[in-house]
């Protein structure tokens, strides 16, 4: 049968004993056998193999093209078909949630399956379709040069969040779809960590751009001459070509539609940010000034921004405040001058991106389609959880977002299908496991979570620093068992800075350095550089800037927090996502040097832990390794049983499926629910599958014959 590959178990409902030490050996087993996917029922875990694995190919796409999933060796494929083919049979949507750690494969795993889904649709070659599929899939590199980055955990980790529902018509071809992009990291334009780069567009422009492209915008090859490319002291990374990215994505671009002149724009930008970095801001007296040094740096940011070098200085020098109805100049000191220029770059960046991000959207749009909605498949990927050696807000954030879909998973994984035993009448014992719920509150409660403490301390006035949300998060939460801090646990050797605190997350403890909470809280961009950017003669530029426009005398209403904007955005994703039918990639990152032949016991075992696999498949076994709902059941394997062949004599599905397990001698394994057949264990699946398979050829026969009578 195909779930034994012959090695180990193709699926962990099928270990003798369900413990860690049996479920790594397996795992391990598989690994070194190059078996990187493993089943738990519908839910596919997959293991980074750190190795090109040749078993994409339109082949192994033919070998799953329309088989249910235990009828091949585990694969990710299988895990796409089922997901596309339950979309087309109910005319529902679906949706693949793929999680793991920073680096465990997710990312890669997303794209397989886009390309799957691409493969083995549109077999009418309609030409439409293909453009969309074609700009579907290229979008990726788009978003990756722009969003995704070195880190110390991955060469090539997302520093977005990214949902895509690709949309499908009533044939069940691709029509278009629709991205949503969460929280870009965009502290990183400004700062990056030793051995760690900038987004990947920087050093595509600096690598790749011709000696032409580079004039034009007055710069050198050399990454380790801007302040934004060299923190990290690292410009090329093994198996990076930045060079050929750069021709990439630009083909990408020109293939979403971009213009030329917009094209030119996008790496402008680029551009101006890497001189913009090396304008530095000197004391003049009280107030700030740029260096003469700086004058080339900054006249090529106003170049390339299109706007007046006097008006940039203002913007990075003073700040024009409304006071009574009149617009008032203030002279900022260097440090904030600073913090203006590191402002501006990442908000340039944030801007661009969000931009490409509206433009793919603009390029696959679904097509129109009279009185049918369509239904769609949405595929999440998102940052990994992930414990850098500095932890910032962006982490909380991230690693906030990985607690939410632990939330999802256990919500509908591990608790609707204990439910689902109750609902239908069937003697179940409950399985323990780990609830996050109490950290995903302990983050995102009104009035007590951690998100609201920021608020309250962002928006109240008076003299506030980042310790003052330290404070407040300290008095609130002294007795939650997942909270602690230097000042409430001054013993702790881990708890080094004044200014730390951690929090115990369902995957592992993170110290967070609440250094600058307030500041990438507040997000503010102060309406002087707006305006400077609405005034660029650059259409595209000034297109993207419309809220420049605004007078500054005309009182707004305040924005939003960052952290609240992130949290209803995490919000929302979790309810689209609940709302469709999901399927599982859990993804397990098997060692911290890339290798393709360690499968680290330690780390693994912890990622096994915390993403509550043992408990998946403890619910799963101890429950039933496979049910189904009595039609689809009879719908099968009514060949299996006389008394249900052609059709079941009455209508009744339950009589017929108990028909089918009599005469197959498989009724003790099994229980009937109110509207399931539930298989306890999968040998009597096989065993159905087996029989079916044996009578296929004979049917074949047979119908042969009947045609041939009616001839
Ligand atoms: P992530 O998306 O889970 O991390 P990636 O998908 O970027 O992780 O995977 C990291 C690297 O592992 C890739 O760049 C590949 O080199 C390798 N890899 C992963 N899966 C495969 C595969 N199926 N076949 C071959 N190589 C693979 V992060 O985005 O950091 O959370 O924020
Ligand atoms: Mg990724």
């Amino acid at each position: 049968m195909a779930l034994h590959d012959n090695v180990g178990v193709g699926d962990f409902v099928l270990l003798n004993n369900i413990n860690m030490e049996s479920f790594i050996d397996n795992l391990q087993l598989r690994f070194k056998a190059g078996r990187i996917y493993t089943y738990i029922g519908e839910v596919c875990v997959s293991v980074n193999p750190y190795k090109t694995m040749p078993i994409y190919g339109s082949d192994k796409v033919n070998e799953y093209k329309g088989r249910e999933v235990f009828e091949r060796a585990p694969h990710i494929f299988a895990i796409a078909d089922v997901a596309y083919r339950t979309m087309r049979r109910i005319g529902h949507d679906t949706c693949i949630v793929i999680s793991g750690e920073s680096g465990s494969g997710k990312t890669e795993a997303s794209k397989i399956i886009m390309r799957y889904i691409a493969a083995v649709t549109n077999v009418s070659g309609h030409q439409e379709v293909e453009r969309v599929k074609n700009v579907l899939i290229q979008s990726n590199c788009v978003l990756e040069a722009f969003g995704n980055a070195r880190t110390s955990r991955n060469d090539n980790s997302s520093r977005f969040g990214k949902y895509m529902d690709i949309k499908f018509d009533w044939k069940g071809d691709p029509i278009g779809g629709q991205i949503e992009n969460y929280l870009l990291e965009k502290s990183r334009v400004v700062l990056q960590q030793p051995n760690e780069r900038n987004f990947h567009a920087f050093y595509q422009l600096l690598f790749g751009g011709s000696d032409a492209e580079l004039r034009q915008r007055n710069l050198t090859k050399s990454p380790e001459a801007y302040f934004f490319t060299k923190q990290g002291g690292i410009s090329r990374v093994n198996g990076i070509n930045d060079q050929g990215d750069f021709k990439t994505v630009n083909s990408a671009l020109k293939l979403l539609g971009l213009q030329e002149s917009e094209i030119t724009t996008t790496w402008d930008q680029v551009g101006a940010i890497l001189h913009l970095g090396n304008v530095a801001l000197i004391e003049d007296g009280e107030t700030a000034k740029i260096s003469s040094s700086s004058k080339t740096s900054t006249d090529s940011v106003a170049k390339l921004l299109q706007v007046q070098a006097s008006d940039l200085s203002k913007a990075l020098c003073e700040r024009a405040i409304a006071a009574g109805g009149q617009v008032v100049k203030k002279n900022l000191t260097s440090d904030q001058a600073v913090y203006a220029r590191d402002a501006l770059a990442k908000a340039l960046y944030e801007r661009l991106f969000n931009w490409l991000v509206k433009r793919i959207n603009e390029a696959i749009k679904p097509m129109e389609m009279q009185g049918y909605k369509g239904t769609v498949i949405g595929v999440l990927d998102i940052y990994g959880f992930e414990i850098l050696e500095t932890n910032s807000f962006e982490q909380f954030c991230i690693n906030y977002c990985n607690e939410k879909l632990q939330q999802l998973f256990i919500e509908l994984v591990l608790k609707q299908e204990q439910e689902e035993y109750r609902k239908e009448g069937i003697e179940w014992q409950d399985i323990p496991y780990f609830n996050n719920q109490v950290i995903c509150d302990m983050i995102e409660l009104p009035h007590q979570g951690i998100i609201a403490i920021m608020d309250e301390a962002c928006l109240s006035v008076g003299n506030i620093s980042d310790t003052t949300i330290l404070h407040a998060m300290d008095r609130k939460l002294k007795h939650h068992p997942h909270y602690s801090s230097r000042q409430l646990s001054p013993s702790e050797k881990t708890l080094t800075h004044d200014r730390d605190f951690r929090i115990k997350h369902y995957a592992g403890e993170v110290t967070y350095n609440i250094g600058s909470f307030l500041d990438k809280n507040r997000d503010t961009l102060f309406q002087d550089i707006k305006r400077m950017l609405y005034k660029s003669k650059n259409p595209t530029i000034s297109g993207m800037w419309q809220d420049g426009a605004q007078d500054i005398t005309k009182t707004t209403k305040r924005p939003q927090t960052a952290g609240t904007i992130f949290k209803n955005s995490m919000i929302a994703l979790v309810k689209t996502l609940a709302s469709k039918e999901p399927y599982y990639v859990r993804c397990i990152k098997p060692n911290d040097v890339k290798s393709p032949t360690l499968l680290d016991n330690e780390r693994v075992e912890h990622q096994v832990a915390y993403l509550g696999l043992l408990e998946n498949v403890r619910v799963r076994r101890a429950g039933f390794a496979h049910r189904t709902p009595y039609e689809k059941f009879v719908q099968r394997y009514k060949m299996l049983s006389s008394k249900t062949w052609p059709n079941p004599a009455r209508n009744v599905m339950k009589d017929a499926t108990s028909m089918i397990l009599h005469d197959t001698g498989l009724i003790n394994d099994v229980k009937f629910g109110t509207t399931k057949i539930f298989i306890r264990s999968p040998n009597s699946l096989f065993e159905l599958e087996r029989k079916r398979q044996a009578m296929i050829p004979a049917i074949v026969t047979l119908l042969q014959k009947m045609w041939r009578g009616y001839k």
